[in-house]
């Protein structure tokens, strides 16, 4: 489908992880995304040519990828980044202290809604090797507007309901939507003569169910009885 994949660090600035995704300082939805902030003078990070007061972090999910390759790159472009990724929170089955994201991020002319749902269900469908269905339901990312969150129609049961799925036929899988014109911006992209959608997902909660895994904190386990499986 004609994607690049594009890389950033893991080490990575407040500006990227959050201002240049439209969400300064004071915003309530940093409180989505508990970070792991990094003591600065203690790193020597040379390939991130810092200033001074840039407060470093361990990025909390792939989307400032979006902006490091908007600003060394030209639209068209297509691209996934796939990385590890960090946050602050209580570990159970299905949630990390780290885990993996890929993000996704097209800019064109034209592009549309109907864009970003063909691809995705592209993905799933691949991925699985049978037809998936996805639904978009309205939700909100500071860095897209419109934004949704995604459900794919339920691989264990084929949309029937079953405990996988909590009986609702459908899992939630990624976030996504149209990039806002102030994230182009902040990339170098006019947002007068290019549109995008971008979107971004958990790897290891895909991984779970395609290998049906239980409980996600195996991953990182070191268990050779675990890794040895694959
Ligand atoms: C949204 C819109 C875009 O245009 C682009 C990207 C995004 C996604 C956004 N950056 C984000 O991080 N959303 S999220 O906080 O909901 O996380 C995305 C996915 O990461 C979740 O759907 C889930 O699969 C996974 N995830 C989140 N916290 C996790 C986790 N996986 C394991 N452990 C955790 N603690």
């Amino acid at each position: 489908m004609g994607f690049e994949t594009a890389e950033g660090p893991e080490a990575e600035t407040e500006y990227y992880n959050f201002d240049a995704l439209n969400i300064p300082a004071d915003h309530p939805a940093r409180e989505m995304w508990d970070t792991f902030w990094l003591r600065q003078n203690e790193l020597k990070v040379k390939s991130l040519k810092l200033k001074v007061e840039e407060r470093l972090l361990l990025r909390t999910h792939t989307s400032p990828v979006q902006i490091r390759y908007m600003e060394t790159h030209q639209p068209p472009f297509r691209i996934v980044a796939p990385g590890k990724v960090f946050r602050y929170e209580a570990s159970d089955a299905s949630h990390d202290i780290q885990f993996y994201q890929i993000e996704g991020l097209v800019v064109d002319k034209n592009i549309s809604v109907a864009n970003l749902k063909a691809t995705i269900e592209t993905f799933y469908s691949k991925l699985f090797g049978k037809a998936v269905k996805t639904r978009l339901r309205p939700s909100y990312f500071p860095f897209v507007e419109p934004g949704f969150e995604g459900d794919i129609s339920c691989v264990n049961c084929g949309g029937k309901g079953c405990s996988v799925c909590k009986q609702t036929g459908w899992l939630e899988m990624f976030g996504a939507g149209m990039v806002h014109p102030n994230v182009l911006r902040a990339g170098g992209i006019n947002p007068n003569e290019w549109r995008g959608f971008a979107f971004g997902m958990g790897l290891d909660r895909l991984a779970m169910m395609k290998y049906k895994i239980s409980d996600i904190r195996l991953m990182h386990s070191g268990d050779l009885r675990f890794i040895n499986q694959f």
